[in-house]
């Protein structure tokens, strides 16, 4: 029988832990805690899209899969010196336990604790779990403990890349009459229509006060995602289109086509504060079904 979890090198000599059980099967590079694969059973397709020109390397978040960004969402909002996104995607995070469960499922649990260098940049003592577990569905939950005296707020996002046929096909239900922040457009704030969201041009859009899964029809594919969530308020929409993926080094030229991003999220209105000793979890569940 199959290991259900094994801890080898991947892309770039980058440490990986493979999870394959009876269910389904997924990859976590331990960089970032970053979930680069998920094919449950019987998918013909990815359900997740990773760039073709990709960089795995130390310090450098790879583009695709679902980044994990944490504790701030974006740009940092005093200090662009900061990282983009926060550091969590960049750092590295150790196992803390596997399981098999027995509905065929197997879960892996990382984690990443408050050290001098993550205090250097976001002056909070913390600790964070994620547990990720792949079998018929893709669970992710991420639980931030405030380990301080001092309550803390923080933004988060399982910043989620979707494979799809084709970008311009697609449509995203769960959003609609639901106000955004419009990133493209000087950060606008509007609210999106009664009709399921489809995708013209460069889009990146932050939903907020948003409890609802989403679920994106893709008739190329011949195939329904749903990302469900708890803990989680914002939902962000994300294709950088063809000129901006045409300046982004680690993506291939057509890359945009062929992806979606749909990130369960906590941010900007929706950040969370969490008192001493307290704890918060984030979880986003997704579900591959034929259309
Ligand atoms: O989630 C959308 C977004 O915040 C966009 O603004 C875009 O920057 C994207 O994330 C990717 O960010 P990254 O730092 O991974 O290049």
């Amino acid at each position: 029988m199959t290991e259900p979890v094994v801890i080898d090198k991947g892309e770039g000599g980058m440490e990986r832990a493979r999870v394959a059980g009876p269910r389904g099967e997924a990859e976590i590079y331990l960089q970032g805690a970053h979930v680069t694969r998920w094919q449950p059973r019987g998918a013909a397709k990815p359900v997740l899209f990773v760039a073709s020109r990709a960089v795995y390397a130390p310090g450098k978040a790879i583009r695709g899969g679902v980044p994990l960004i944490f504790p701030w969402f974006g740009p940092h909002a005093t200090d662009t010196s900061k990282p983009m996104h926060g550091f969590a995607r960049s750092r590295p995070w150790r196992v803390t336990a596997t399981d098999s469960a027995p509905d065929g499922s197997v879960a892996i649990e990382l984690g990443l604790d408050a050290d001098a260098a993550t205090h250097a940049v976001w002056p909070h003592p913390f600790r964070a779990r994620y547990r990720v577990t792949a079998g018929d569905t893709l669970v992710m939950a991420l639980e931030v403990v405030n380990t301080g005296a001092a309550p803390f707020t923080f933004e988060a996002a399982l910043h989620t890349y979707l494979t799809v046929s084709d970008v311009n096909t697609v449509g995203v239900r769960g959003l609609e009459n639901t106000p955004f922040i419009d990133k493209v457009d000087g950060f606008t704030r509007k609210r999106h229509g009664s009709v399921p969201l489809t995708l013209t041009g460069e889009t990146d859009r932050v939903f907020l006060g948003t409890r609802a899964a989403c679920v994106v029809d893709d008739p190329g594919l011949r195939r329904r995602l749903t990302v469900d969530k708890t803990g989680s308020a914002s939902t962000v929409v994300w294709n950088p289109w063809a000129a901006k993926c045409a300046a982004m080094a680690d993506m291939g030229p057509d890359d945009w086509r062929s992806m979606i991003c749909v990130e369960t999220a906590n941010a900007a209105d929706d950040a969370v504060t969490v008192a001493p000793g307290a704890r918060h979890e984030m979880t986003a569940t997704i579900r591959a079904e034929a259309l």
